[in-house]
C-alpha cells in the first residue's frame, strides 16, 4: 500500500521531502539537545482533522460555536499539565516558546520596566531580554552573566545585580546550560528585591516531569515551557503560574497576541502529558542524564573541554576551538556530513561571532527516546573525536558516515515505520516489524 497516499496524489514533491527527512531521522546520530522524536500518537494527534476549526477564547467561553469536542480537549490538556507541575494555573494555548514568554512579559510588565536574565551569549535565550529581541527593545534589559572561573550560575553576583537594577522580572531558565539550577536562590533573590520570579523550563521539562530536576513549581511566580523538547510532545508550548497571574496571563495571550489556538496541537500537548505520566516516562528522563553522563565522559577522556567540566542535565557544552583547533561551525559541518547533527555555539566569554563561535552544543533526548544506552554513548563520543580531529579528511567523514547509518538501523524511531520506505528499507522484514511494535508504544 502506498505511504501516504493522499500527498502521493496531491503534492508528490512534498511527500518525497517528508520521506526523504524521516530517512534523515532514521539514519543518523540527532544530538541537538532542544530537538527530539514525538510519538506515533503525538503525531496522530498533530495531524488531525482538529485543524479544521476555530476557537478563540476558553473552554465554555469561546466566541465560535462547534467547541463540544475541543472544549474537552483543551480542558484535559489544561487538567494533565496543572497535574504534572503541581500548580494553580496553565494556558496551553501559545504557538511556540517565544510567544509564550512575550505573554507573560505583556501580562505582568509595562514597557520600561527591567527585565533581568542570562545573556544570550552565555546561555539565556533571546526572548530573555536580547537587545534585538522584542525583549530588549519593549523592556529594559540588565542580563547577568555566568561565573567566568566556574562557568556556573554565579547566585551572589546575581543577587548584587538584582539589588543594583532593581528588576520587575527574574528570568531563570536556558538553552545552553548544563548545570543543575537552584531555584531556591531564585525565590529568594526575587522575595529579596521584589521581582517576579519566571522560570522558562522548556529545555528541561522533561527531566522535571521524570524526576531528575528539581521543579521550579509552586515556587515560581510564572513560567514557560515549550512541549516539543525533553518532553516529546508537539511544536507548541505553555504557560504556567500562581492563580493570581491567571487571568492577566490569560487575556495576554488571547486576545493580547493570538486569535484562535491551535486544537490540534493541544491535543498532542494532552497526549504528550499522558505518555509522561508513564513509569516508563521517568525511566526515559533518568536514562537521558545517564546517556549525558557517558558521553560527557568520553569527550573529556578524547581531551575536549567542557564547559564547566560535565553536565548534570540532557545537553553538553564543549570548546572545539581551543580543544581541537576547530571553529564551532566548522566542526558542527563536519560532523553532520559525518552523520552527526549537532549545533555550533557561543561558549561562555566566547571571543568569536555568533557564527562562527568556538563550541558545539549536544544532548542526549533524541537518542535516548531512540533506546540508546550508555555503551552506544561511547561509541558517540569516539565518533566525535574522530570527525574532529580529522574534519578535512572526506576519506574519514565518509567511513563514519557509513558506520553511522549501519549503526543506527538497529534503534527505533518512535512515531516513524521504516517499512514504508518500501525500496530502500533499512531493515530485514523481521528487524523492522519488532521495532515498528515498538515505535507503537
Ligand atoms: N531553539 C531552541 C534551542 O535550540 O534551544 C531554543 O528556543
Amino acid at each position: 500500500m502506498t505511504y501516504l497516499p493522499a500527498l502521493q496524489k496531491t503534492d508528490p514533491q512534498i511527500r518525497d521531502l517528508i520521506i526523504a527527512e524521516e530517512k534523515r531521522q532514521w539514519s543518523k546520530v540527532r544530538l541537538i539537545p532542544s530537538e527530539n522524536y514525538a510519538s506515533a500518537a503525538v503525531l496522530e494527534a498533530s495531524g488531525s482533522v482538529l485543524t479544521n476549526i476555530y476557537s478563540e477564547g476558553y473552554p465554555g467561553k469561546r466566541y465560535y460555536e462547534g467547541q463540544q469536542n475541543t472544549d474537552q480537549i483543551e480542558t484535559l490538556a489544561i487538567e494533565r499539565a496543572k497535574a504534572a507541575f503541581g500548580v494553580d494555573h496553565v494556558n496551553v494555548q501559545p504557538y511556540s516558546g517565544s510567544p509564550a514568554n512575550m505573554a507573560v512579559y505583556t501580562a505582568v510588565l509595562q514597557p520600561g520596566d527591567t527585565i533581568m536574565g542570562l545573556a544570550l551569549a552565555q546561555g539565556g535565550h533571546l526572548t530573555h531580554g536580547w537587545k534585538v529581541n522584542f525583549s530588549g527593545k519593549l523592556y529594559h534589559s540588565a542580563p547577568y552573566e555566568l561565573n567566568p572561573q566556574t562557568e556556573r550560575l554565579d547566585y551572589d553576583q546575581i543577587w548584587k545585580l538584582a539589588k543594583e537594577a532593581k528588576p520587575k522580572i527574574i528570568v531563570a531558565g536556558y538553552t545552553a546550560y548544563p548545570r543543575t539550577i537552584d531555584w531556591q536562590k531564585f525565590r529568594q533573590i526575587c522575595d529579596d528585591v521584589g521581582a517576579i520570579f519566571h522560570a522558562d523550563i522548556s529545555h528541561i521539562t522533561g527531566l522535571i516531569l521524570g524526576g531528575v530536576h528539581p521543579s521550579p513549581f509552586p515556587m515560581a511566580d510564572t513560567g514557560i515551557t515549550t512541549s516539543h523538547k525533553s518532553l516529546r510532545g508537539p511544536r507548541g508550548a505553555m504557560m504556567i503560574c500562581k492563580a493570581k497571574f491567571a487571568q492577566a496571563i490569560d487575556k495576554a495571550i488571547m486576545p493580547g497576541l493570538q486569535g484562535g489556538p491551535h486544537n490540534q496541537t493541544t491535543a498532542a500537548i494532552a497526549v504528550a502529558f499522558k505518555e509522561a505520566s508513564q513509569p516508563a516516562f521517568k525511566e526515559y528522563a533518568a536514562q537521558i542524564v545517564k546517556n549525558a553522563k557517558a558521553l560527557a565522559d568520553q569527550l573529556l577522556k578524547h581531551g575536549f573541554r567542557l564547559i564547566t567540566g560535565g553536565t548534570d542535565n540532557h545537553l553538553i557544552l564543549f570548546e572545539t576551538f581551543k580543544s581541537k583547533g576547530i571553529l564551532g561551525r566548522d566542526a558542527s559541518r563536519a560532523l553532520d556530513r559525518a552523520g552527526i547533527v549537532a549545533n555550533c555555539n557561543l561558549v561562555p566569554f566566547d571571543t568569536q561571532t555568533p557564527m562562527n563561535p568556538s563550541g558545539v552544543r549536544i544532548g542526549t533526548p533524541s537518542v535516548t527516546s531512540r533506546g540508546m544506552k550508555e555503551a552506544e554513548m561511547i561509541k558517540i563520543g569516539d565518533w566525535i573525536n574522530a570527525v574532529l580531529t580529522n574534519a578535512k579528511d572526506e576519506a574519514v567523514l565518509d567511513r563514519i558516515a557509513g558506520e553511522i547509518a549501519e549503526f543506527c538501523k538497529s534503534f527505533i524511531c518512535p512515531g516513524m515505520d521504516p517499512r514504508n520506505w518500501a525500496d530502500d528499507a533499512p531493515h530485514s522484514a523481521k528487524n523492522a516489524e519488532k521495532q515498528v511494535a515498538m515505535s507503537r508504544l
